[in-house]
């Protein structure tokens, strides 16, 4: 059995209570809820974080590099600004998959780049909270070869 980080960035506490037109109408909770399943299911176990603090996701990709076997990482607006987030990430040897619940290339120009892409190894975005469900798959799927 091995573990898998998933980490959420700022405002993403907020999932459900508000913009459902953009974000979908499931809480945190029941994302976090449908990855653990997801991944008990595929007979693995996750830790699932969020913050609304950059250093404290650095940290937990710190964390990683001892701990988790993957890492799936939605850093919402840092996504777009956080070099930090990448040098930490750059120095993560595992599966790394970046999710968007939105599709952030229909939106406006300034999410249409992403520091973390340089490190993922894939992308999720426009699929709603189901593209974590997808990247637990497909984590798995990268343990197994
Ligand atoms: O689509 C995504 O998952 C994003 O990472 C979400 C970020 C946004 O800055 C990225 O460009 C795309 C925003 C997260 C804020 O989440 C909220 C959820 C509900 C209500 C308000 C904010």
């Amino acid at each position: 059995m091995s573990l898998i980080y998933v980490l959420n960035g700022p405002n993403l506490n907020l999932l459900g209570k508000r913009q459902p037109e953009v974000y979908g109408h499931e809480t945190l909770a029941m994302v976090e809820a449908d990855c653990r399943r997801v991944a008990e299911e595929l007979g693995h176990s996750i830790r699932f974080e969020q913050s609304n603090r950059e250093y404290e996701i650095i940290d937990w990709i710190h964390a990683a590099r001892e701990e988790a076997a993957g890492i799936i990482i939605n850093p919402a607006a840092l996504t777009h600004t956080s070099i930090a987030i990448l040098d930490a990430l750059n120095a993560y040897d595992h599966p790394v998959i970046e999710v968007h619940i939105s599709n952030v290339h229909k939106r406006e120009a300034f999410r249409h780049h992403s520091y973390v892409s340089l490190r993922a190894d894939g992308v999720i975005a426009g699929l709603g909270t189901e593209g974590y469900q997808l990247a637990i798959r497909r984590i798995c799927t990268l343990l197994k070869s």
